[in-house]
């Protein structure tokens, strides 16, 4: 397949200036006939038009109402000889009825929707289908009225009528330009959630969530979600909503979480649909941020949008970033942070390693929808984050200002959005621009060195890219503090330091004792920090740091060096040892946690407890050994049960919730932190903490407790535990009727440690509750092994060959989801080289099936290097 370059960028030969568009909807296909405005784009030379177009019958071409002669191939369309300015007119037919790839027009239960970004518009019309060719649109629908009652497209409804046979239409108009990616269509039998917001300036907007009959009882939360955003982001950063209309339709069949398409965002139902028995606080959490992310999108890639898909960071590293923030200003600034780095290091550091590595801005694709990853969208946000850093949140506003009088209705690229931060800030943005261009996570290795004489102390840092494409250094903010041995921050030390050479030493002056230097505050750079801390300095950080996600990382640090040497101790067939040093800081977080709130008070304590994950410390190990880290990790889980079960009982008793549920970052956070003692008790697996899960599972009142009891008891590993056999069963039971609850189902038990985990979701790939049409149901069965270090690597590969099948049976079917889960073998390099034979054959497996999409080819060709 062909590889598409940014340098190889030219500007679009032709315009579209006005869109029309008719859509007949009928039950052999969707007739629709596209009349388009197009101009001659004076700045580029004579050319053919090239449309571009995929999977569609053509019908009837012409060109100012004759017809003319084309060339149509599988994927374009081509006429020459045309005017400067001309009408063009296409009629096609589409089969949304048998579109399994879910990009495109595509039937799911309850209507027609649509999906377009990144290429999904060639798939409904011929068309000049780039972010740069920027139209007006209008849209008449027409379908059967009892069948589809609801008509929706982009914009403002401004008529509608009946037609004979039953049927119906309606015509919307979008008075904003905008690319063909933002179109979205929708016709189905949907219930409605009304409301309204009046912006700053006095306008109202008439809001409206879309979902299956039956499910209007969950969407309160995603309707407050949106007028949180829309007064938020009014607030922070003076973006108003420019819409007369804003509506989300909710749809159960789709391939990522939502998409922002202009007035008429359509959601995978996981980020609309919650109600306290079926969501957990986790996806309360997660809707706020989604519904959020695609609101703020309106500015920060709808008015102002890519010039092409390499420049996809520009819209979706700074939409994170916002939605960060907005997260964070709503729940817990505290943990939200400690979370986002959390899942940086969980994927995007392994994807930085990997064979997919690549800039948040990439420099060649050979499919787009591979580069919409942890890269592009959190490294990019990371990298917002820096820019803020350095210099200061009002410049930050202040070139957010910048940016919009700029480039409002204009597509543009991430230079575009750097420049107006520089003009806003007078910063020099030059050495910064490394991080668009560069794969790889960047290492720090700090030094502190103190001279009792001189009253100094020097940190002296040293920056290595390994995967970078030449040495020459990055500008890292790298926020720190000093900190006495009794905990005292030392006066002035808080400090922004600017590494801008390879090596650089900074001085701090009048250091009476040797201090411990707390670094990286704020994971205020996407690096990793290496520094040779003893475990007192880190205890030290764990109890006293001010900034609450470096006393987290302290912790971490101390479990990320316990679990690394218990593994190298247990491959070496020793016994690990636990130092009591460990236990006692544990102790005491517990013990904060129960007297004065420290930091997030329970929800920090939570965090702070939950041990790296495997798939982290794996990227720390050089040769990862899966069952020795697992071992290793869940030996010191025991550990701490069994020192710490008296703690653990007590505040698993004491952090009961006692008024109605709420998703209150409070309560969720007594419900994390009580979960957490449940999970670790279940450690020790006697028969009275076996009943305790069992005890809570049913008497639950919300969706997060039953889930945690029912996860914990999902991951005993003693083969004969009837309380899991009865949760499992009664959970299905209950639920078989919620899909999204039947995810969570799946997912708990793709995700036990148990040994049998890969029969068990084998024989789950045949149960009613699976369906490889559902890209949620793959995602939570299949991928979500995939994701499962210690079972997906087993070492006869039985893992291995799994997954390969699955994307053998869907790289067609849907190649976007089949190319996911073909991103399971990314560090497949790291592991020994027998389990490396056996991910060999089942990659070339793979790469050798006939007519293999070009989504998974690529994934599969960059893993086997
Ligand atoms: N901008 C949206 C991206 C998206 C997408 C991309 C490819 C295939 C399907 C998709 N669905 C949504 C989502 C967002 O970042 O807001
Ligand atoms: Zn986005």
């Amino acid at each position: 397949p062909q590889t598409i370059y940014l340098k190889d960028y030219t500007p679009p030969a032709y315009l579209v200036d006005t869109v029309d568009l008719d859509f007949s909807i009928e039950s052999g296909g969707t007739v629709v006939t596209s009349t388009l405005a197009m101009r001659r784009n004076p700045l580029v030379s004579a050319r053919p038009l090239v449309l571009d177009g995929e999977e569609l019958e053509t019908l009837d071409v012409t060109v100012d109402g004759a017809k003319v002669p084309f060339l149509a191939s599988a994927s374009s369309l081509t006429v020459d000889h045309l005017p400067d300015a001309f009408t063009l007119r296409t009629v096609v037919r589409i089969k949304p009825d048998g579109n399994t790839r879910l990009s495109g027009m595509y039937r799911s239960k309850d209507g027609y929707f649509t999906q377009c970004e990144a290429q999904g518009f060639r798939r409904i019309t011929w068309f000049l289908d780039r972010p740069d060719v920027m139209s007006t649109y209008t849209v008449t629908l027409h379908a059967d009225k009892a069948t589809y009652p609801i008509l929706l497209a982009n914009g403002n409804p401004v008529a509608n009528g009946e037609e004979a046979n039953g049927r119906h239409w309606a015509k919307w108009a979008d008075p904003f330009r905008k690319p063909a990616y933002l179109f979205a269509l929708v016709a189905g039998k949907l219930d409605g959630l009304f409301d309204t917001f009046t912006t700053a300036s006095g306008r109202t907007v008439q809001l409206a969530i879309y979902v299956e009959p039956g499910k209007l009882d969950q969407c309160p939360h995603a309707m407050a979600a949106l007028q949180k955003s829309m007064l938020w982001d009014e607030e922070r950063f003076g973006l108003e909503c420019d819409l007369d209309h804003y509506m989300i339709v909710a749809v159960g069949d789709f391939n990522m979480g939502a998409m922002e398409n202009k007035g008429l965002n359509i959601f995978n139902t996981k980020y609309v649909l919650a109600r306290a028995d079926v969501a957990t606080d986790v996806d309360f959490e997660n809707i706020d941020r989604v519904v959020a992310h695609e609101y703020f999108h309106n500015w920060t890639g709808n008015r102002v949008t890519c010039r092409d898909w390499f420049q996809l960071s520009l819209k979706e590293g700074l939409t994170v970033f916002r939605d960060q923030e907005f997260g964070a200003d709503l729940h817990n600034r505290q943990t939200a942070r400690i979370r986002e780095v959390r899942g940086l290091r969980a994927a995007q550091f392994p994807e930085d390693a990997g064979p997919m590595a690549h800039p948040i801005r990439p420099a060649s694709f050979v499919e787009i929808n591979n580069f919409y990853t942890a890269t592009v969208y959190e490294k990019g946000a990371e990298v917002i984050r820096m820019i803020q850093t350095l210099i200061g949140r009002d410049a930050f506003r202040a070139g957010m200002d910048e940016y919009f009088r700029r480039h409002d209705g204009q597509a543009v690229t991430c230079e575009d959005f750097v420049a107006a931060m520089a003009a806003a800030s007078g910063f020099d943005f030059t050495q910064f621009m490394r991080w668009y261009n560069q794969p790889g996570t960047p290492r720090v290795a700090v030094d502190g060195h103190f001279d009792e004489e001189t009253k100094t102390f020097t940190l002296t840092c040293t920056q290595a890219n390994p995967r970078a494409s030449d040495e020459s250094p990055y500008l890292i903010p790298l926020r720190v503090a000093l900190f006495a041995a009794d905990g005292n921050l030392l006066p002035g030390s808080e400090r922004l330091l600017q590494l801008t050479a390879t090596t650089q030493s900074f001085v701090f002056e009048n250091i009476a004792v040797e201090p411990v230097p707390s670094l990286l505050r704020d994971f205020s750079a996407p690096v990793y920090l290496d520094f040779d801390y003893t475990p007192e300095q880190l205890t030290v950080l764990l109890a006293h740091e001010s900034d609450p996600f470096n006393a987290w990382e302290a912790g971490q640090r101390l479990a990320t060096q316990l679990i690394l040497d218990a593994a190298a101790a247990i491959a070496a067939g020793q016994e690990p040892v636990w130092p009591a040093s460990f236990v006692d800081a544990a102790r005491k977080l517990l013990q904060t946690q129960a007297g004065v709130g420290n930091f997030g008070g329970a929800a920090f304590v939570a965090e702070a407890l939950t041990l790296p994950g495997e798939t982290t410390l794996a990227e720390l190990m050089s040769v990862v050994d899966p069952d020795a880290l697992h071992a290793a990790r869940n030996g010191l889980r025991r550990h701490l049960a069994e020192q710490l079960e008296g703690e653990f009982s007590g505040l698993y008793a004491g952090l009961t919730v006692n008024e109605p549920y709420a998703p209150s970052s409070e309560q969720a956070g007594r419900r994390a932190l009580r979960n957490l003692c449940l999970a670790y008790l279940l450690e020790l697996d006697t028969l009275s903490v076996r009943q305790l899960a069992l005890q809570q599972f049913k008497t639950a009142d919300n969706m997060t407790d039953q889930f945690a009891a029912l996860a914990a008891l999902a991951n005993v590993n003693a083969a004969d535990c009837p309380q899991r056999e009865q949760a499992l069963a009664d959970f299905y039971a209950k639920w078989k009727n919620e899909a999204l609850v039947v995810d969570k189902w799946l997912q708990a038990q793709s995700t036990s440690r148990r040994p049998d985990t890969l029969a068990t979701v084998k024989a789950l790939t045949a149960h009613p509750a699976f369906d490889i049409g559902n890209p949620n149901k793959i995602y939570a069965l299949i991928r979500a092994f995939g994701a499962n270090l210690v079972r997906f690597n087993a070492a006869d590969g039985s893992g291995y060959a799994f997954i390969a099948d699955q994307i053998i049976v869907l790289h067609d079917r849907n190649p976007q989801v089949a190319s996911r889960l073909a991103r399971c073998f990314d560090r497949w390099t790291k592991f020994d080289a027998g389990r490396q034979a056996h991910a060999r054959r089942a990659l070339e497996r793979v790469r050798d099936h006939a007519g293999l999409s070009r989504d998974v080819l690529e994934v599969v060709t960059r893993a086997l290097g």
